[in-house]
């Protein structure tokens, strides 16, 4: 482990539960529902989780299996996700993962994987829903002399995680720098129906909470010292297809502006993470949109580089998620930054109501969209997990315009993104506004189904792949029993029209 430089814990009762992660790793039990920190590789625990997976290891090798559920803000790191789903040490995950080991387990069908819209993790916790969080292990930035923690590069679940669980680990990592202390803004309002307030949040800079997480020092178990950075993933280089995707996204928004229909300074953004999410706050970086803000989940490279120029004035996220470039300019810069950064639990960064009042415009990533507008963002083939759906339902059924983007083809052209029937719905077409690929842009709003066919297959359809598409529209524009939404759906093996086969019902 490299060395600590400085203690970070000014509160002598929590300094006085410092100890080794394996000594700490101790205190979680086999059967245990855990809470960890971490969101999108920002604020996991460093070293409990490889404890963890020692303790596993020797329980194997005594011819026991341990296990726990693990419930998190989003995606966290190998180190964590990747370490645990190898020694078969998670029974269920939720709400989001991005790791290729568990990503294989899962589809493989050996580990549960809950993949919930984020905004409702905290709220069903609180309901009960998952059972009882017995321990918290969550990465923190600091303690101050009065016993107050200071969030770290992300807040995710962890304020909800370290109100219910009985039992809170916590590691302290030097490496985040000190000056995150009063970025954040933790909101204790939270209640459950009927007893809920409105979340007064008008504009994506209002502060409704306090920057620390509150936490009876009688929870806290045990107290880790870290020094180690965050995943800090590296972009791809920018790809063609990613740079006309970004291209054709502004001149809709340009399009949109000279309409009338957005102000000059847009509306608070919204954007998924990723090569073309890159690709897109680089195309906005000193463009004619300021000043702008995000009220969004994370907080990549691009948007740093927007707030450096000027372009951006506000961001609200619960995470960060950068290259290395990205965290060594954050921890250069932070004085320049704090400021205009505000990071909150994510039950309030991709809370519905805010979302909808703010009239956030939602850039979210799809693997494949359909000929009418569904949008699977998850599955591969209809029974793969990729990933999951993350933040892109909170914003996209709740956005002023819900924009979704995507290459138009898959696996070097073998795939058409653009397909008749999605294999998997994660956001219907009454929640898609426009899809966007490198071949162009189909806004949806205001469109009947045959119509949206007509102008995705036009618009966003690679033209390998658009003659395809034309004839399975017009044969099934020709012969489907309803016209409202045409479909070929081969009655001799239809579940749905086994009625029709038996006689059993007719279509008006
Ligand atoms: O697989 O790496 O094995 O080649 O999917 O695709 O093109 O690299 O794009 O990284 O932007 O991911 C939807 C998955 C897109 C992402 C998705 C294969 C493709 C590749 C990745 P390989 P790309 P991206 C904010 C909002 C849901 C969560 C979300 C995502 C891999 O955007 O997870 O939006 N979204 N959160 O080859 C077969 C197809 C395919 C396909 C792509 N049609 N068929 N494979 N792939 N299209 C963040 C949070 O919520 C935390």
């Amino acid at each position: 482990m490299p060395p600590i430089h400085e203690s970070r814990i000014e509160n002598d009762v929590v300094a006085s539960r410092v100890m080794t992660a394996d000594e700490a790793a101790e205190f979680i039990r086999p059967g245990d529902n855990v809470g960890m920190s971490g969101f999108t590789g920002a604020g996991y625990p460093k070293e409990v989780p490889g404890a963890l997976v020692r303790r596993v290891e020797d329980a194997a090798k005594q011819g026991e299996r341990f296990a726990v559920s693990v419930w998190t803000g989003a995606s966290t790191a190998p180190e964590l996700d990747g370490a645990l789903a190898a020694v078969d040490a998670i029974d269920m995950r939720m709400p989001y993962q991005s790791d290729p080991v568990s990503r294989a387990k899962i589809n493989a069908g050996l580990l549960d994987y809950l993949d919930m819209h984020l905004s409702h993790v905290a709220q069903m916790v609180w309901e009960g829903a998952f059972g009882h969080l017995d321990v918290a292990v969550i990465e923190i930035a600091g303690v101050t002399a009065d016993g107050e923690l200071i969030p770290s590069s992300s807040v995710g679940n962890n304020k909800t995680w370290i109100d219910v669980a009985d039992r809170v680990i916590l590691e302290v990592n030097s490496w985040q720098p000190a000056a995150l202390e009063g970025m954040h803004d933790i909101y204790y309002g939270t209640a459950l129906p009927p007893n809920r307030k409105p979340i007064q949040i008008i504009r994506p800079s209002d502060r409704i909470g306090v920057p620390y997480f509150h936490c009876p020092t009688e929870k806290i178990v045990a107290v880790v010292e870290t020094n180690s950075p965050d995943r800090n993933t590296a972009f791809k280089p920018v790809d063609d297809n990613s740079q006309r995707i970004a291209e054709n996204l502004l001149e809709f928004l340009a399009f949109e502006v000279k309409g009338g229909r957005l102000p000059a300074s847009l509306l608070p953004l919204q954007s998924g993470v990723g090569n073309i999410a890159n690709a897109v706050l680089r195309g906005l970086d000193g463009g004619p949109f300021r000043p702008l803000t995000a009220y969004t989940e994370v907080i990549q490279d691009g948007m740093l580089a927007l707030l450096k120029s000027g372009t951006m004035d506000t961001i609200s996220a619960t995470a960060f998620s950068l290259s290395e470039e990205g965290a060594a300019d954050l921890h250069a810069n932070i004085a320049q930054y704090r400021d205009r950064i505000i990071l909150r639990p994510q039950e309030i960064s991709n809370h519905p109501e805010v979302i909808r009042r703010l009239g956030c415009l939602a850039m979210n990533g799809a693997i494949e969209a359909d000929i009418y507008g569904n949008v699977n963002s998850t599955h591969v083939m209809g029974s793969s997990i990729m990933n999951g759906i993350g933040g892109s339902g909170d914003f996209a059924r709740n956005a002023y315009v819900a924009m979704f983007l995507t290459p138009s083809t898959a696996k070097n052209g073998a795939i058409s993104s653009i397909v008749p029937m999605v294999s998997h719905v994660d956001h219907t077409e009454h929640d898609v506004h426009v899809i966007i690929t490198e071949q162009g842009v189909a806004d949806l709003r205001g469109l009947a189904p045959r119509r949206r066919a007509q102008k995705i297959i036009d618009n966003c359809a690679h033209p390998d792949y658009q003659p395809m598409l034309q004839d399975y529209f017009d044969r099934a524009s020709a012969t489907a029993p309803g016209k409202h939404t045409p479909h070929l759906i081969d009655e001799s093996l239809s579940w749905h029209a086994r009625f029709l086969r038996e006689g059993t019902m007719k279509l008006s």
